[in-house]
């Protein structure tokens, strides 16, 4: 039996020859009120959907009525799904009260369908996303108070990002003890009641897992750091000067790499005569995976969290923990030779047979590599953050080599991830995180009259791609880009490190600060904007970066409860993950490839489909969408203030940024 959303349960083959059982408990609908008729199961991914379809409820059961589908229905492996509906009952060919929906794969009588196909994460960055304290800097407790928020949004799953103890060197991904909380952030009892707190609302916790590099402060360093013959030596890269080179003398380094964070990877270590490897920082020293007790000594921590009660992990630059250094200065680091065989080992060695949600990021991964990373029989990962959409906007100089958006190219590059991954594996979805700019400045219409609409359009065609759906704080209240006027404001390492270099090779400060301004992470990390009171109800002190001038404007407090709110919107396209099977399952099809704003495409599930059109331009246009769509329901509109309201008065006419969904039977 698994559970599913925390509403559904779903059994396999019952005693008396029903292949699909479904009980319906808690969630939203109380047992007493789900009747005959208000479920429907149908099928998905073969000819069984019409025999399953006829399903009807036969009995209460406790807690709960059982759905019977015949024996005879159902092939050796399939998907099923119920719905559940409230009155007013389904009518066919209507839109209905759904409350809730769930799926599964039943394979010979057992179920293995994963539970977080039908979530929706939330990314927080605790540091800016509520303090409880008045330090200026966000904290657990603070999260723990602001859960009701993520709850009313519709999020099922909250991913928070490092709070262990840490220098600080790169705001918590350098971590001096995996097992603990930095006091900046609370205790490991916070943690313990956030994991409280969220399994009793039915949410869950996806922890962040930095184990590429470790501080240079964490124990492990400290003693391999201590002398060539230190037992933890070969827990980190070491390795001495080049052939013929004297250490810190130009050409000197193991390999010619180029830090993520600007200059050379390998740092000299005056005591010893070495280098150590930091592909990132020089304060965070890159482990060495090829060392059996690094591995054994993750997969112990990795399990310490799951006994503590965490739901899964998020991996910080996973693919980058293989590496080949050859004596010629050779080598590389992206999906190093052994990165399959690691990953693989940690999935048995720290979780195998448990179902979490695993998400591995990988930077320059590709569409074939993600097939491997997240096919479910290698057991590695069930899903991968990519990086090719977010290079999309970048010139050859990288992502401060700043390009208008390319539509086409986007919509190609996304079709691309969701046709590769279409039968094998899974996609998570994101616009950003804590590490890009927002992407209404990025993307949409920045801070101007269109600054809602176009952050409902964007999130429209997001949510609707086939995947598991990320949402970064402050994304669903439309938060915009902070308006620096000085590189001098900075706190990101990486922005500040490559102000620096622009400025000392000789750009002009006014194309850096432009650059800044719509590139460094630091856009993402301003305190989120809760009310308009001062600070936007972030903290009481003084906040740790700058909340952005506009918060008066923006806030969640402004938005919750208003139905024409960005936050409103995101709350509808999460309910309808949750109603609309074909949200979860149904195959994309791209339509107008080559189209330069407007984004239009169809999902095709077991019985119903979707057709979504957003206009991701200030100008209206008027283009050619698949007749036959002009009577469906419009189930998610950006245009009404009651989400559903507003079709245009012809199918292909799009005002600016405007976005639908249309659903209809098939
Ligand atoms: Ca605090």
């Amino acid at each position: 039996m698994a559970v599913l959303g925390g509403a559904l349960e779903v059994g396999g083959l019952d005693e008396v020859g029903a292949a699909v059982a479904v009980a319906v408990d808690a969630g939203e609908v109380a047992a007493g009120e789900v009747a005959a008729g208000d479920i429907e199961v149908i099928g998905s991914d073969d000819p069984v959907a019409e025999a399953v379809g006829r399903a009807v409820v036969n009995e209460p059961a406790v807690g709960g009525v059982c759905v019977h589908a015949p024996a005879s229905s159902v092939s050796a492996a399939h998907t099923a799904y119920a719905r559940v509906c409230r009155a007013p009952r389904w009518r066919r060919g209507a839109r209905p009260a759904v409350v809730m929906v769930a799926s599964v794969t039943v394979e010979g009588g057992t179920v293995s369908q994963p539970w977080w196909r039908t979530s929706v994460v939330y990314q927080v960055y605790p540091r800016s996303f509520a303090d409880s304290n008045g330090d200026g800097v966000g904290d657990l407790p603070g999260l723990i108070g602001r859960l009701d928020h993520i709850q009313t949004l519709g999020a099922d799953v909250v991913w928070v990002s490092p709070f262990y103890p840490s220098p600080q060197a790169d705001n918590g991904y350098d971590i001096s003890d995996y097992q603990d909380v930095d006091p900046l952030f609370g205790t490991l009892a916070d943690v313990d009641r956030l994991i409280a707190e969220l399994h009793s609302r039915g949410m869950k916790l996806v922890i962040d897992i930095v184990v590429n590099h470790t501080s240079d402060a964490h124990p492990w360093f400290v003693e391999s750091r201590r002398s060539r013959e230190s037992p933890k030596r070969d827990w980190y890269w070491w390795r001495p000067p080049r052939d013929g080179h004297a250490i810190g003398e130009a050409g000197a380094e193991p390999t010619g790499w180029h830090s993520f964070f600007g200059g050379p990877v390998w740092e000299p270590d005056e005591g010893s005569g070495d280098y150590y490897l930091h592909l990132f920082d020089r304060r965070q020293p890159d482990l060495n995976w090829e060392n059996p007790d690094v591995r054994a000594a993750v997969h112990a921590m990795l399990r310490w969290w799951l006994d503590r009660g965490v739901d899964g992990f998020r991996f910080d630059v996973i693919n980058l923990v293989s590496k080949q250094l050859n004596p010629d200065g050779t080598g590389w680091f992206f999906n190093g030779p052994r990165i399959h065989e690691f990953v693989h080992e940690m999935h048995e060695k720290a979780w195998g047979g448990e179902q979490l949600i695993t998400v591995g990021e990988c930077p320059g991964v590709t569409v074939d590599e993600a097939v491997r990373f997240t096919d479910p029989a290698r057991g590695e990962f069930d899903m991968v953050f990519q990086f090719e959409h977010m290079g999309v906007d970048h010139g050859m100089g990288g992502r401060y080599d700043v390009r208008p958006v390319d539509w086409v190219r986007m919509k190609s590059v996304l079709a691309r991830w969701q046709e590769g991954l279409a039968d094998v594996g899974w996609n998570s979805l994101y616009w950003c995180n804590h590490d890009q700019p927002r992407p209404v400045s990025r993307y949409g219409a920045g801070h101007t009259a269109y600054r809602e609409v176009s952050a409902k359009a964007l999130a429209t065609v997001l949510h609707l791609h086939r995947g598991t759906p990320f949402v970064y704080q402050g994304e669903e209240l439309g938060m915009v880009n902070f308006p620096f006027t000085s590189a001098d404001q900075l706190d990101d390492v990486e922005s500040r490190n490559w102000s620096a270099t622009a400025l000392a090779q000789g750009a002009a400060p006014d194309e850096v600060l432009a650059a800044v301004n719509a590139r460094s992470r630091d856009h993402a990390r301003t305190p989120m904007q809760w009310d308009a009171s001062e600070h936007a109800g972030f903290t009481t002190g003084t906040p740790w970066l700058p909340v952005h001038p506009a918060y008066r404007e923006i806030n969640a407090a402004a938005q919750v409860g208003d139905p024409g709110s960005v936050f409103a919107h995101y709350q509808r396209l999460i309910r309808l993950r949750r109603e609309l099977p074909v949200v979860v399952d149904g195959r994309f099809e791209l339509l107008l490839a080559q189209h330069p704003s407007v984004y239009a495409f169809l999902r095709r599930g077991a019985g119903e489909e979707l057709l979504v059109a957003a206009n991701l331009c200030g100008e209206a246009v008027e283009v050619e969408l698949p007749s036959g769509w002009e009577g469906a329901d419009v189930v998610i509109s950006s245009g009404g203030p009651d989400g559903a309201g507003m079709p245009p008065a012809h199918l292909g006419v799009l005002a600016p940024w405007q976005a639908w969904v249309r659903w209809r039977r098939c």
